[in-house]
């Protein structure tokens, strides 16, 4: 209850109205420009690493999953027709002949409604012809400018050789497209790694032994040089401990985090992904599984002056790494990741994560993997977010103290660039460690 001397001491913009609350608080995550910051989209100087138009939005891994549930075309038939066939029959089984109530299949529909095309339409003529009508370069400008993304993270793998390429030939000129350091390839399947190392010319074995750790800091340091990259970044299986006893585990501890620490870099840990559940499913294989947050609280423990984002893919692992943020300011939880960014779930993480711990993380990034899908991806966000701060700022208003708009905007500010700002831009804030001087 707002008292009489409360609002004579207090600021005239003091929303004390529930449904101007509401209103204004949808009204400012609506128009809040967002850093995403993990995504697999890039800029059109990457080739055909830049994914456009309808053809590649119905080709999304999380549609081929979801059109094997309802098509009895086997894998090797599907595999063997091309992406326009691939997406003719997507079109068909999952728009056409049922309704494409799944979030990934509203999320296509979410995208051809902003431009304007049918999304009842029997084929793919219309979009198609749209979308060969635009010119790539616009594409982007308009797909930033209508998600109100004014920044994307790709994920850049110095192993990939097609992504190398690219990088020995000049790199990334867009500004708005940002590096990681993505190292799946090197620490999740080392013996493949130092092949491929090795036949570049680095001196390193799968033993780990001689000249190998200091090859491989060195490997880094070089392309840290040519990348920049805002952070380093490992996606983590759910058996994921730390310490262990495996190749991975020494080269965390004794490349990743020493160039973590030397280049004042973050570190990105993406845990509990079960890899090729149903490998005949390709990128649309892969699966979850409930990880142990502790080897996350040891990490944090063990390297108080790294600053780690983390986000956990299975639902169950959501409240435990609340509560490990709450331990360690040097961990900022992010995203509702892959399987969890559906409304119904990422709104009970949003909300025990503004319970636990204030505007103090990043509720959402995309992992758009085609340039369009930045519209759906953060319009759904964008939804869920404000549902879930308009009733934290309605409670604090029940609990006596209202806000004002400019609050709101500097909360959502926050969550939306400023954590992440803060992240990969501090040099060296040493954290502390709750309950530890
Ligand atoms: O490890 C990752 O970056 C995952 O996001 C991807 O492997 C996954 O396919 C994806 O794009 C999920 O949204
Ligand atoms: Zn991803």
């Amino acid at each position: 209850m707002i008292t009489e001397t409360e609002a004579q001491r207090t600021p005239a913009d003091l929303i004390t109205d529930a449904k101007e609350l509401r209103q204004q608080v949808q009204s400012v995550v609506r128009d809040t420009p967002v850093i995403d910051i993990h995504t697999h989209v890039f800029p059109p100087v990457f080739g055909d690493m830049c994914l456009s138009g309808i053809d590649d939005l119905l080709n999304y891994h999380y549609l081929i999953a979801e059109v094997f549930r309802s098509t009895d075309v086997s894998y090797a038939c599907f595999w063997k027709m091309s992406k326009f066939e691939r997406a003719d029959l997507i079109w068909r089984i999952l728009f056409v002949e049922n309704t494409p109530i799944s979030e990934a299949a509203r999320g296509v529909v979410s995208v051809l409604d902003e431009f304007g095309l049918d999304s009842r339409a029997q084929n793919l003529k219309e979009a198609r012809d749209f979308f060969n009508s635009r010119n790539l370069l616009d594409q982007v400008d308009w797909v930033l400018e209508t998600a109100r993304v004014s920044d994307v993270v790709m994920t850049n793998d110095p192993l990939d050789e097609i992504e190398a390429e690219i990088w020995r030939n000049g790199g990334n000129p867009d500004r708005r497209f940002h590096t990681s350091l993505r190292l799946d390839s090197l620490l999740n399947d080392w013996p493949d790694a130092a092949r491929i190392l090795a036949s570049q010319g680095l001196h390193v074995n799968t033993g780990l032994s001689g000249s190998t750790i200091a090859e491989l800091r060195r490997f880094l340091d070089n392309w840290i040089k040519r990348m920049r990259p805002l952070y380093l970044a490992i996606s983590l299986p759910a058996d994921f401990k730390f310490p262990d006893e495996n190749a991975r585990d020494r080269l965390i501890h004794e490349v990743v985090l020493p160039t973590a620490k030397q280049h004042d870099l973050a570190l990105t840990l993406m845990v509990g992904v079960r890899r090729g559940v149903n490998p005949t499913l390709r990128a649309a294989g892969d699966g979850v599984g409930k990880a142990d947050v502790t080897a996350l609280e040891r990490l944090c423990a063990e390297n108080p002056e790294v600053r780690f984002l983390a986000t956990f893919l299975a639902r169950e692992n959501q409240h435990e790494l609340c509560v490990a943020a709450r331990k360690f300011n040097n961990l900022m939880p992010f995203g509702c990741w892959w399987f969890l960014n559906n409304p119904s779930i990422a709104a009970e993480i949003t909300r025990e994560r503004l319970e636990l711990l204030g505007p103090t993380f990043i509720p959402q990034h995309s992992d758009a993997s085609v340039l369009e899908q930045l519209i759906y991806k953060w319009r759904h966000a964008r939804e869920f977010i404000a549902d879930a701060l308009s009733e934290s700022y309605e409670k604090l208003l029940k609990s006596g103290r209202a806000a004002t708009r400019e609050e709101i905007e500097r909360d959502v500010t926050r969550m939306f660039s400023g954590n992440f700002r803060e992240w990969v831009g501090v040099k060296s804030s040493v954290a502390r460690i709750e309950g530890v001087s």
